[in-house]
């Protein structure tokens, strides 16, 4: 645990919820490659395990001299963030935790609602009490949409040009408990920016991805279970509804956005994404093409279970904004990030002479 004798006295302190996360994970990478002292929050209870961040260049040496520190926390517990900003004072502070499961939350909504509503209630109260000069940073989420995206049209083909795309203005009618609970979040840090006059942004991502996603997510799940298809462990991926259309980007990008959006002179939301969008199915295609199998049929079986009481259709996102007043752009294009995902995924499991190369498959 880390007592404030440890901190690196004249380098910015940037405490991040959630670190254990992909996104922590990247975002922990970022800061601490531009010399901040991280300071990781990280419920004691939690299931996850600090996996990710051993993947960090120096990670042993930033442990060791007090770069990075985890604390045990809870973002349900005031009481154990305040005590966090007390003691480090930070000069950001990014909010990720969340229950960040849309499929569960229609399971556990209150918990959902607790978690991911109001536990950043609990984050910007703590900042706000205790550390308000502190740039707050919520990880705000495009199921905040909902189905604003075709509001008034019918479900979508495939080849479907989308006119209209998501903005910082667009309507917010989400579709799912999870969905609600970012909505309050991100309602609550305009209020605070308004209310307080505090330096607080949400960052309306788009859906973001890359070899360190959860399992859980749709992506992970598909590159991993093609893993497991070729060493012959498993023979199907169970899926649910194959035709929604996601704007997905990669995690390395968007945390670069939430650095920068916390650089800028005033406050602002800003919205994170691709602004191209595809279906399940289509990242089945790319996915399965990159170890050579065209016809993926007999590899995915449909189970209800995974299908979602009700469904974000399209996601497309407009980050014009972002380009213009952040100056942000991605790295990493579509095909980079599945094939990167398949890749690693196809290494671990000691089967990665299957992957074709990539220059070969993209033409
Ligand atoms: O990968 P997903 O679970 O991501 P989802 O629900 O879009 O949410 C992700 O992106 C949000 C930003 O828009 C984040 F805020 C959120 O925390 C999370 O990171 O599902 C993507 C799509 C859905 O349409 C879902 O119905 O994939 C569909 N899907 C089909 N079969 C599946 C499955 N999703 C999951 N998780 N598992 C399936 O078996």
């Amino acid at each position: 645990m880390g007592t404030g004798e440890r901190g690196i006295m004249n380098q910015p302190t940037s405490i991040i919820t959630g670190i254990y996360g992909q996104d922590g994970f990247y975002l922990a990478k970022l800061l601490l490659e531009k010399g901040h002292r991280v300071v990781g929050i990280q419920r004691r209870t939690s299931s996850s395990t600090g996996w990710r961040l051993t993947d960090i260049p120096g990670y042993e040496k930033f442990c060791a001299d007090g770069h990075l520190i985890i604390e045990a926390g809870d973002i349900t517990d005031l009481s154990s963030i305040a005590r966090i900003v007390v003691e480090y004072k930070p000069e950001f502070f990014y909010n990720l935790a969340a229950q960040s499961q849309v499929w569960h939350s229609f399971k556990s909504p209150l918990s959902t609602l607790e978690i991911t509503g109001q536990g950043a209630a609990i984050c910007l109260e703590a900042v706000r009490q205790f550390s308000p000069k502190t740039r707050f940073y919520q990880a705000g989420s495009s199921e905040q949409f909902g189905n604003s995206a075709i509001l008034g049209k019918d479900r979508p083909e495939k080849g479907v040009v989308f006119e209209k795309v998501l903005d910082e203005n667009s309507p917010m009618i989400p579709r799912s408990p999870y969905g609600v609970a970012k909505l309050t979040a991100h309602s609550l840090v305009r209020n605070y920016r308004e209310a307080y006059d505090m330096f607080a942004v949400g960052g309306i991502l788009f859906n973001h991805e890359s070899p360190y996603r959860g399992i859980e997510f749709v992506t992970r799940k598909i590159t991993d279970g093609i893993a497991r298809i070729l060493t012959g462990e498993k023979s199907t991926i169970e899926l649910g509804n194959l035709d929604a259309y996601r704007d997905w980007g990669h995690a390395e990008d968007y945390m670069r956005a939430a650095w920068m959006m916390l650089q800028q002179k005033d406050p602002e939301d800003f919205v994170i994404s691709m602004g191209q969008t595809y279906r399940i199915r289509d990242f089945l295609d790319l996915a399965f093409g990159f170890v050579g199998i065209d016809d993926w049929s007999q590899y995915v079986t449909i189970n209800p279970e995974f299908v979602r009481p009700s469904e974000v259709d399209v996601l497309i996102g407009n980050s014009a904004k972002a380009h213009n007043k952040l100056g942000w752009t991605p790295e990493h294009d579509f095909q980079d990030l599945v094939y990167s995902m398949v890749y690693r995924d196809c290494l671990r499991e000691g089967v990665v002479d299957r992957v074709k190369m990539k220059d070969e498959f993209v033409k």
